[in-house]
């Protein structure tokens, strides 16, 4: 999102939230009254809609604001690009995230548990 932002020109205000460890704030009211996933990023737009999941901001940011486009005109280097993202999102990034990576952390050590 911050690299779409800086491509695009657009000034935002940004607040950044402490997602890991025992100050964490994503999981706190605060937070949660924002984004109620308890996830970022998340975009509050000029009309006041609060935009989550970063590559449906992502694309909403290259609707509104088009010039200049994010992904190429090509279409089989646009699905490349695609491509690129989701292997990202839905692959990698999906299971580093704290809220996934804690879990799995924990279920390793239980393994090697003495009893
Ligand atoms: N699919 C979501 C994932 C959002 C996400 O997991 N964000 C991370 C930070 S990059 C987060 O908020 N993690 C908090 C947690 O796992 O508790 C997206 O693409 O926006």
């Amino acid at each position: 999102m911050r690299i779409a932002h800086a491509l695009k020109g657009i000034a935002v205000e940004r607040i950044p939230v402490e997602i890991v460890g025992a100050s964490a704030e994503n999981r706190r009211p605060a937070c949660l009254d924002v984004n109620p996933q308890g996830l970022v990023p998340a975009l509050l737009t000029d009309d006041g809609v609060l935009l989550t999941q970063s590559l449906a901001i992502v694309e909403y940011l290259d609707e509104v604001y088009p010039e200049p486009p994010l992904l190429p005109l090509e279409a089989a280097t646009r699905a490349w690009v695609r491509a690129f993202v989701l292997a990202v999102l839905a692959e990698t990034h999906a299971i580093v995230t704290p809220r996934v990576a804690i879990r799995r952390a924990s279920r390793t050590c239980s393994c090697f548990r003495r009893r």
